[in-house]
């Protein structure tokens, strides 16, 4: 495709996309990326987004009849105006019964479809919303060694496998939502809700907390990673090892300057004695695409300054900075933790 034919066809699909957002106003702002409610990467996010239009669409066209007739009752004389009892049965009884019904009875098919996992066993995930970060767990899957495996801010799944997410909270009310792969569901302390996600075409896709949790509600990201079938199962291997073992001086020497610095109390680097459950588990941070719950692109650069500096750059959050540590210690423990993919 040459330059000019390329560019009319973004103008064409500017067009597309301005006309849709036109009509749906509130959802304008994720018009296009990787968080789309109108991009959508499988196939619940796309029953949801039939639904919505559909119930946008059919609301406009019934206020635009209504509207009209209300001009029309303004302007013309009683008596061109015939009928009027059976306005009021009709327009006030009958048709608003007959559409709601159906659009009832079409959004409990919606939403049935929404939890069937058509007879294939869901991969089962565990997602706890913490303020303001989030744990993922794989219930049926053992790392070496034997416990559950553990991540953060970062869900792996199958293309085309149902996955079924089983959603909590560890302090205050979050919502777990992922728009392009499915609908949006509180994360409540004490109490476990299940939604279904599917993504059919592989791509990260972005979820974002949608209940505000405190101040850095806008700073809790995350990614949903929907890979072939094959590469699934290669993640979920290296995922089960145990962290690699420094290579060199400089590793080595950030290795230990994190366990002398205290980071193990709080976070667990599964082959080493770091074992701490307060923050995200750093076996395999050096692999995910953003550091703090998308807050930081996932560099060196950008992790030293995170230690250095976590409150920061997210005031409040549960993690002190370190200010204590020179450059040397915060340059080895991020080179260190970089290389652990
Ligand atoms: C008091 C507990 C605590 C201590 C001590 C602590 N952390 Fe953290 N850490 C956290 C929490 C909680 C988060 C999640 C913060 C957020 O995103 O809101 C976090 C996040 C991180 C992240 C980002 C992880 C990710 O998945 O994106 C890194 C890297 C990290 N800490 C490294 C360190 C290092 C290195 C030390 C020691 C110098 C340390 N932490 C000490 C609690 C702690
Ligand atoms: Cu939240």
């Amino acid at each position: 495709m040459d330059r000019r034919s390329g560019r009319s066809e973004g103008r064409r699909r500017n067009w597309r996309g301005a006309a849709l957002a036109g009509g749906m106003g509130l959802l304008a702002a994720c018009e296009r990326g990787p968080q789309s409610a109108l991009h959508p990467a499988g196939r619940n996010a796309e029953a949801i987004l039939d639904l919505t239009l559909i119930l946008v669409a059919g609301g406009g066209v019934i206020f635009l009849f209504v509207m009209a007739l209300a001009g029309y009752a303004v302007i013309a004389r009683p008596e061109r105006f015939p009928g009027g009892r059976a306005w009021i049965i009709g327009g006030g009884l009958v048709f608003p019964i007959v559409t709601l019904t159906a659009l009832q009875v079409y959004e409990f098919a919606v939403a049935r479809q929404l939890s069937d996992t058509g007879g294939v066993e869901p991969l089962r995930i565990e997602v706890t919303g913490y303020m303001w970060w989030w744990e993922v767990r794989y219930p049926d899957v053992r790392v070496e060694g034997g416990e559950v495996l553990r991540t953060a801010n970062r869900l792996v799944i199958p293309a085309g496998r149902p996955v079924e997410v089983v959603v909590t909270a560890a302090d205050v009310i979050h919502s777990f939502w992922v728009p392009s792969l499915g609908g949006k569901m509180d994360m409540i302390p004490g109490h476990e809700n299940r939604l279904i996600l599917v993504g059919e075409r592989p791509g990260t896709y972005r979820g974002q907390c949608a209940e505000y949790c405190g101040a850095q509600h806008a700073l809790m990201a995350f990614d949903v990673v929907v890979e072939p079938p094959d590469r699934f199962e290669e993640w979920l291997a290296a995922e089960r090892r145990p962290a690699a073992e420094p290579e060199g001086p400089q590793q080595t020497a950030g290795r230990d300057a994190f366990l002398r610095a205290g980071c193990g109390s709080c976070h667990t680097v599964r082959g080493t004695p770091a074992n701490g459950a307060a923050g995200p588990d750093l076996t395999h941070v050096g692999g995910r695409g953003a550091l703090a719950a998308g807050t930081l692109p996932n560099t060196p650069e950008a992790l030293a300054g995170w230690i250095a500096g976590a409150q920061h750059i997210k005031p409040e959050n549960r993690m002190p900075s370190f200010p204590i540590l020179g450059g040397d210690d915060l340059h080895a423990i991020a080179v260190w933790l970089e290389s652990l993919k």
